[in-house]
């Protein structure tokens, strides 16, 4: 046995293994209230702390930390984006989440292992074909590929000509990866927490007191809270929280649901999307197929899930991969997407003076949480938003200076 195992075996001293610091009661008043314990609020906590020394914060969330979509999203990150703004923005997200299990010092389980986004029409090829130049110009790894290339890269996948869809090529984005979910909230809060930030679960933000066009203070089911600065993080609730501090959001609210398989042997490396086919796959580090496919035709606060959801994401599943007729599927979930109508967040300042939100995440915010997080720190420290997200701010859809993001979602809307 190495020396230092048993030292420490007999040692008394242990690392602190605890996530979330204790319970505390809510303080009469803090400088920045975050409403929402998601990767979001969680990150630009941490940031705060970090980067710009404010630590008089407290992140409040309704339920507990990473329950919302954090905890329910497949785990994506990319940056093949089709807007020169989304394409800077994703990559430094990218960048951030590559050393961000050192910095949380936490296991995030990053793993990359490309990503292709099927194309299965000449429309599709001419956008894949698009984004490919968009990516390479801003130094992101896309290249359009033939069959043969993908047939290479993934040859479990139904390649024949005679199908409804055939696979004509793919846009090919090797530094795909997939992060988890989970770790990456855990380890934000953690580390926002040993900075001295508070986090408060089981604490919703039921209204806000105004005046002067400014919050003045925080209502929550545990009491009222004033508070310096707000940053509204509530991806899913972004337009009721906004309607509470009285401005409205230009945002369509709609389930997005997901299930994983049973665990099978391990077979497929690559994360596979087919946006003409509304369904994406990959294969988890315990074997598990986690699939996804279009969000739910209608607006709705729920996240229960459809039958009608597992049926028409298997049909389309099978065209692509037929050898998974007999696989079962173990577990099966939704959550909330706020749909914005260029399909790219916004992030930034609102009408109210002190108060800063980032939402409409859409179906694609889990890979924006580090980028997200520091840059809305910033924005909330400085009040001002830093370069990288100026283009996502809300006043862009007043100004009809929208983005164009549409072509870049996984997910078939
Ligand atoms: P959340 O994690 O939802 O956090 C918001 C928090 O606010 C919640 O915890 C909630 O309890 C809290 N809250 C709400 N209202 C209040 C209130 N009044 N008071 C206090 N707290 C409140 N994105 C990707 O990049 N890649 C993917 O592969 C991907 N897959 C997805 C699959 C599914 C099935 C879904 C649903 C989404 C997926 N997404 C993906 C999108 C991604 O999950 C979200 O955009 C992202 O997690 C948003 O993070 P957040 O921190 O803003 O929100
Ligand atoms: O944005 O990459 C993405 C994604 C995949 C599944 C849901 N969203």
């Amino acid at each position: 046995m190495p020396l230092r195992l048993l030292r420490f075996g007999l040692g008394l001293a242990r690392p602190d293994t605890r996530i979330l610091p204790l319970p505390q009661e809510l303080k009469p008043h803090y400088d920045v209230v975050i409403v929402g314990g998601g990767g979001h609020g969680l990150a630009a906590a941490y940031y705060l702390a970090r980067q710009h020394g404010i630590t008089n914060v407290a992140v409040l969330d309704k339920g507990y930390i990473g329950g919302g979509n954090t905890g329910r999203n497949t785990a994506i990150v990319r940056s093949n984006y089709l807007t020169d703004d989304g394409v800077r923005f994703y990559a430094e997200s990218m960048r951030l989440y590559q050393t961000l299990s050192d910095e949380l010092d936490i296991n995030l389980m990053y793993s990359q292992r490309g990503h292709l986004t099927l194309a299965h029409t000449d429309a599709s090829i001419r956008t894949m074909r698009w984004r490919a130049e968009v990516n390479k110009h801003l130094g992101v790894e896309s290249e359009l590929i033939g069959p043969d290339e993908v047939a290479r890269i993934c040859p479990q996948l139904n390649l024949s000509r005679d199908v409804r869809y055939p696979i004509l090529g793919a846009l090919s984005h090797p530094v795909g990866a997939t992060v988890r979910h989970d770790a990456v909230a855990w380890g934000y809060a953690r580390a926002a927490g040993r900075l001295g930030v508070a986090i408060h679960q089981g604490t919703e933000v039921v209204g806000f007191a105004i005046e002067g066009g400014r919050i003045t203070a925080v209502e929550t089911t545990r009491g009222r809270i004033g508070c310096g600065k707000v940053l509204i993080a509530v991806a899913g609730r972004s337009s009721l929280v906004c309607n509470m501090a009285g401005f409205r959001l230009p945002i369509r609210t709609v389930p997005l649901q997901a299930c994983v398989s049973q665990p099978v042997k391990r077979f497929l490396d690559p994360i596979i999307v087919s946006g003409s086919l509304h369904c994406y796959i990959w294969q988890s580090q315990r074997g598990e197929l986690v699939m996804g496919g279009a969000t739910d035709p209608y607006p709705l606060y729920s996240t229960r899930s459809t039958l009608d959801f597992k049926e028409g994401l298997m049909a389309h599943m099978l065209e692509l991969l037929p050898f998974l007729g007999e696989v079962k599927i173990m577990r099966q979930w939704a959550g909330l997407s706020d749909m914005t109508p260029d399909f790219a967040p916004v992030m930034g300042k609102t009408p109210l003076s002190n108060c800063y939100l980032t939402a409409g995440w859409g179906t694609w915010g889990f890979k924006a949480t580090p980028a997200s997080g520091k840059a809305m720190a910033a924005c909330v420290a400085d009040d001002r938003p830093p370069e990288l997200i100026a283009p996502f701010r809300l006043d862009r859809f007043r100004e009809l200076d929208q983005l164009g993001e549409a072509g870049a979602a996984s997910v078939g809307h």
